[in-house]
């Protein structure tokens, strides 16, 4: 029975989130609102109850011809003529359920891993509900959280089986992440068919207006969506064609970056996007994101100096700006060093769409969960992979998150998860001042804001407009070292601005060191 998944409600009648109203009446509005599914879960009635309320509810489905499913109690499924049965891992199997149930009833299974994936569509499940998604108050005894990164890694093996398999991903999915959850879903061979919530609807004062507004997210694409393009013969040689009309542009454009940066970096990080042209604005206060948000420029989120409120205040203006659609760019410095800082990394990846993740190795293999153990300070210490490996790893999180990636050092790698460039432009000396890293996170959001259409190509341009910058300040011979070269950098990144404005491309003609990288 092909079942429509897209919006699957699952009930929940405790006072918290059913607020006294009654569940029928709550259900009926959701139906109205455009609900798909409904799912009777209730763990604390006695089964005459159950029955009843089931019978009621099958009614009220029944005239909007969705499915009624129960939770765990294949029993009342029979007892009703429910459509099917939703069977958590310490319900009844599978094999069992199917011989107690007629030969269409829908059967879905609750999975969180690869492996119970497999064995659910091993034992011919309909559907999966994958989770927990986010953490979420409604089910405190969730076994594990597991996150866009977690349910893509599902995604990914189910996409490899023979059997179809329908899957709705549940645990903490709102107005408010349900495109992003979507989305980041897709992009590969499988993604999600539908979300499965309680409170969203449940505890939503008009449970109809939030069906309703739920279904319209989930069928378009989130504001700061984009599809990158396939790669064109010649690729690299094409991008850097328009390097320096990109350069112009931010110059004419003079876009706003706010900038969430660290206390160390502030000043510099302000005076680089001055230097070339964009208007700089730093605000650590979350709230104020909702009316900066608004002003078209994009947002950077730097965790060099954590305290006990960053976290949720940068969560706070990543929704501010994800919802308007306007860049941000995440820059986890330090992400592997402390206990506090690898839990602000779950938590922001898990709160938010970032368009750009910039890291040195150390910090971005802690994003993508594959830490070569305690990072010691900030800065990037020796790295363990190879070019390859680095690109491989660049291009990897740009898959799974569906963004773009930059692996900043000697080579850095960009990648939007299709595309993958290996740029060798820079100088040492950029290593050796505190804020050239955070401030080209300030330089890719002016770049990132001026050229939607082709993040990597947006990111690439700022990437080489600062590193021949840098190349060009260490060749002045009044710059002997870190102290010198800090003027000197800005001053060059002023002139190539000028020069471009003025149609000039000579500071680019033939500098650009750019890879594509084929894996
Ligand atoms: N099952 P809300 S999480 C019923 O992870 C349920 O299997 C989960 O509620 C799982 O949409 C969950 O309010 C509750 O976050 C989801």
């Amino acid at each position: 029975m092909a079942v429509n998944l897209s919006l699957y409600l699952v009930t929940d009648s405790t006072p918290a989130i059913l607020k006294g109203r009654d569940l029928c009446n709550v259900v009926e509005e959701s139906l109205k609102g455009g609900v798909t599914v409904v799912q009777y879960r209730e763990k604390h009635s006695d089964t005459g109850v159950m029955i009843e309320n089931a019978k009621k509810l099958h009614e009220i489905t029944k005239a909007y011809s969705v499915p009624l499913i129960i939770n765990d109690r294949v029993d009342v499924a029979v007892a009703v003529g429910a459509e099917g049965v939703h069977l958590g891992q310490d319900d009844m199997n599978v094999d069992d359920a199917k011989n107690l149930l007629p030969e269409n009833a829908i059967i879905g299974v609750t999975v969180a891993s690869v492996e119970e994936a497999k064995r659910a569509v091993e034992q011919g499940a309909d559907y999966l509900g994958i989770g927990t998604m986010f953490a979420t108050p409604t089910k405190k005894d969730t076994k594990s959280i597991i996150g866009t990164a977690g349910t893509k890694e599902i995604l990914n093996a189910l996409a490899d089986l023979d059997r179809p398999v329908g899957t709705v991903s549940i645990g903490g999915i709102n107005q408010s992440n349900v495109q992003r959850v979507i989305y980041q879903s897709q992009g590969t061979k499988k993604g999600l068919d539908g979300v499965a919530v309680v409170s969203a609807i449940i505890a939503a004062e008009d449970p109809k207006a939030a069906a309703s507004e739920l279904s319209k997210r989930i069928s378009t694409l989130p504001p700061f969506a984009s599809i990158p393009p396939t790669p064109r013969e010649n690729e690299a040689a094409l991008l850097l064609n328009d390097v320096p009309s990109l350069v112009t542009k931010v110059a004419k454009d003079r876009p706003l970056v706010h900038s969430m940066i660290n206390f160390v970096v502030a000043n510099f990080a302000a005076n680089v996007a001055l230097s070339i042209g964009a208007s700089p604005i730093m605000s650590p206060y979350g709230e104020e994101a909702n009316d900066l948000s608004t002003f078209g420029g994009a947002l950077l989120i730097n965790m060099g100096t954590l305290n006990s409120e960053s976290v949720s205040n940068y969560l706070k203006a990543i929704l501010a700006y994800n919802e308007a659609g306007n860049p941000v760019i995440y820059d986890p410095v330090g992400a592997g060093a402390t206990k506090i800082r690898k839990s602000a990394v779950k938590q922001l990846m898990s709160g938010g769409y970032f368009d750009l993740i910039k890291g040195n190795e150390g910090e971005i293999r802690e994003v993508f969960g594959n830490s070569a153990g305690r990072q010691r300070g900030v800065d990037s210490g020796p790295s363990t992979l190879n070019n390859r490996e680095k690109a491989t790893l660049a291009r990897d999180l740009a898959r799974r998150e569906r963004n773009c990636v930059l692996l900043t050092g000697d080579v850095d790698y960009l990648s939007d998860g299709n595309r993958v460039f290996a740029v060798g432009n820079g100088h040492e000396f950029l290593g050796q001042i505190t804020g050239t890293g955070c401030s080209l996170g300030t330089v890719a959001g002016a770049f990132l804001t001026v050229h939607r259409t082709d993040k990597l190509h947006a990111v690439l341009a700022g990437l080489l407009m600062f590193e021949i910058a840098a190349e060009n300040a260490a060749a002045k011979e009044y710059v002997r070292g870190p102290g010198s070269f800090t003027p000197a950098f800005l001053d060059e990144l002023y002139a190539i601005r000028q020069a471009a404005s003025r149609g000039d491309n000579s500071w680019f003609a033939g500098r650009a060191k750019v890879q594509e990288i084929h894996l």
